[in-house]
């Protein structure tokens, strides 16, 4: 049975925009797998130690039998060809594809941890992942992903309007 699975999508280098469209195509044709959802592209300004551009990101829905693990695998993949280079920890990219969540899924090894363990007290996730979804909860706290962004007080990602969705075959 095919599972839904969460995807964040982020660009701060080059045509951003561009870049997700490009990176929801990449995933939308990978074998066993449909786009389910697909939120807005938001603005958002850098989180984090390194002062760089901002950002553009988005969340989306798949529904997938592809296994976490090879899902992982295939986003990684993607960056790569989008000519994602890993010089700088949580420095500029031009394709971030990350796993949030895979169902109810709780897994900790050592390339893949889920849910993702900083999604709930990200605003650049959360408001898009709540436009999407706006009832989900957390599969290990049980609450709401709404309640974790409520708690942030504020956030300054901005709207950008829709990506353009890819053509499937
Ligand atoms: N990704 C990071 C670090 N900081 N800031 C925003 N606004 N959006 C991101 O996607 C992001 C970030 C590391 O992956
Ligand atoms: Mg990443
Ligand atoms: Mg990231």
């Amino acid at each position: 049975m095919p599972e839904r699975a969460y995807i964040a999508i982020g660009s701060n280098l080059g045509d951003r925009r561009a870049y997700l469209e490009a990176g929801l195509k990449e995933v939308a044709t990978l074998p066993n797998t449909r786009l389910a959802e697909v939120s807005q592209a938001y603005e958002t300004p850098p989180v984090g130690p390194v002062a760089q551009p901002d950002f553009l990101n988005a969340v989306f829905a798949i529904e997938t039998s592809l296994a976490p693990e090879s899902l992982l695998a295939a986003l990684l993949a993607a960056e790569k060809k989008h000519q994602r280079q890993r010089r700088i920890h949580w420095g500029p990219r031009t394709l971030d594809l990350d796993l949030l969540l895979y169902g109810e899924r709780v897994v900790e090894s050592a390339d893949l941890t889920l849910p993702h363990p900083h999604m709930h007290e990200r605003s650049f996730v959360l408001v898009p992942l709540c436009e999407i979804t706006p009832h989900l909860r957390h599969p290990v706290t049980g609450q709401p992903f709404a309640a974790y962004l409520a708690a942030l007080n504020g956030s300054e990602a901005k709207a950008v309007g829709s990506l353009a969705l890819p053509a499937i075959p």
